[in-house]
């Protein structure tokens, strides 16, 4: 196993769990070469200097916030309940979730108020709190550990406040979604003392450049058309691309090829809008790197 390296950026992942393998392919996307092993502590970079500590993601904001890192990968959720000292430096595209309210399908829950005097069974207290507080409700917040959703058959709380995703687990203990607090991601966050170390910033910058290319070319597809020249600048209206989209004259007598940029969550409306506009030929593909 390589050393740390003093000099070396420091950035905290989760070691195992659901944002673990999301943030090491982020980081092979971004460049970075390196080895890793099962129950491996930490992996240095041999083309960047940057280590990578595998950690719980429950230590990460606490590690960024107090230096032991200078960066850090963490959901969102984890980000609001733990109130640390840590700057956002960019949204990432996995670790999608809500923090939500639940409680048995049975129960007559409609408004925030119909919550007060029920027990909620929850292990993100602080952000159930401020959502209790904004609501004047009055309710007893139940800490656990984990396990959260088994709270209200048990009779140990009346509802919960947890995590859901694709919501089979609410479903699966006879819960549904009563009211949502937020929607979260994972982030790419920082120490703000090593964005003030002006060697340190440097690296940060770079990595953080990388890793935001990344991510933006994941949420777009590069689409190629045919059409006729008229209709180009009803087509132009129709795709947000990068800056202008490229135009290349075709062999066929007043047509041009265009080549452009789509977002991955427009991309079917535009595609239906284009083929609309007199678009033909449109060719997808996925896009590896975007750099401005
Ligand atoms: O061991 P370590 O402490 O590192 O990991 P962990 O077990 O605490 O965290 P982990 O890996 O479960 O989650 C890490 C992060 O992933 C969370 O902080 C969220 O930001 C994000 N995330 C995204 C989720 C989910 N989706 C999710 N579905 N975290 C938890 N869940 C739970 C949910 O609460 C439910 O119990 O997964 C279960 C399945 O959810 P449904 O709705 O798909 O059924
Ligand atoms: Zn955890």
């Amino acid at each position: 196993m390589t050393k740390l390296n003093g000099n070396n950026i420091k950035i905290a992942i989760q070691q195992k769990g659901r944002l673990a393998e999301a943030s090491l392919e982020l980081l092979k996307s971004a460049g970075m070469e390196f080895d890793t092993y099962k129950r491996m502590l930490y992996s240095s970079c041999r083309n960047f200097p940057l280590d990578i500590l595998y950690v719980r993601d429950d230590d990460i904001p606490q590690y960024v916030a107090d230096g032991t890192v200078d960066l850090g990968i963490v959901g969102d959720d984890v980000i609001m309940e733990q109130q640390m000292k840590v700057k956002k430096i960019a949204p990432l595209n996995f670790g999608y979730c809500s923090l939500v309210i639940a409680g048995p399908s049975s129960e007559k829950i409609f408004k925030p108020r119909d919550l007060d005097n029920l027990r909620i069974a929850t292990t993100y207290a602080n952000c159930l709190k401020k959502f209790l507080k904004k609501n004047k409700i009055q309710a007893k917040i139940i800490n656990l550990a984990g396990s959260v959703e088994v709270a209200p058959s048990v009779n140990v709380a009346d509802c919960i406040c947890d995590i859901t995703s694709t919501g089979n687990t609410l479903k699966m203990h006879g819960l549904e979604e009563k009211f949502k607090l937020f929607d979260s991601r994972s982030y790419l966050i920082s120490n703000p003392k090593s964005l003030k170390d002006k060697r340190k910033f440097k690296e940060i910058e770079r990595l953080a450049m990388r890793i935001k290319s990344v991510v933006k070319s994941k949420k777009t597809k590069y689409i190629m058309l045919n059409a006729p020249k008229k209709n180009i600048p009803e087509i132009i209206k129709i795709i947000p691309g990068l800056d202008s989209p490229t135009l290349m004259p075709l062999a066929k007598k007043g047509w041009v090829a265009l080549h452009s940029v789509v977002d991955e969550e427009v991309f079917w409306d535009v595609i239906e809008k284009l083929r609309h506009a007199g678009a033909s030929g449109i060719l997808v593909s996925p896009i590896e790197k975007i750099i401005n």
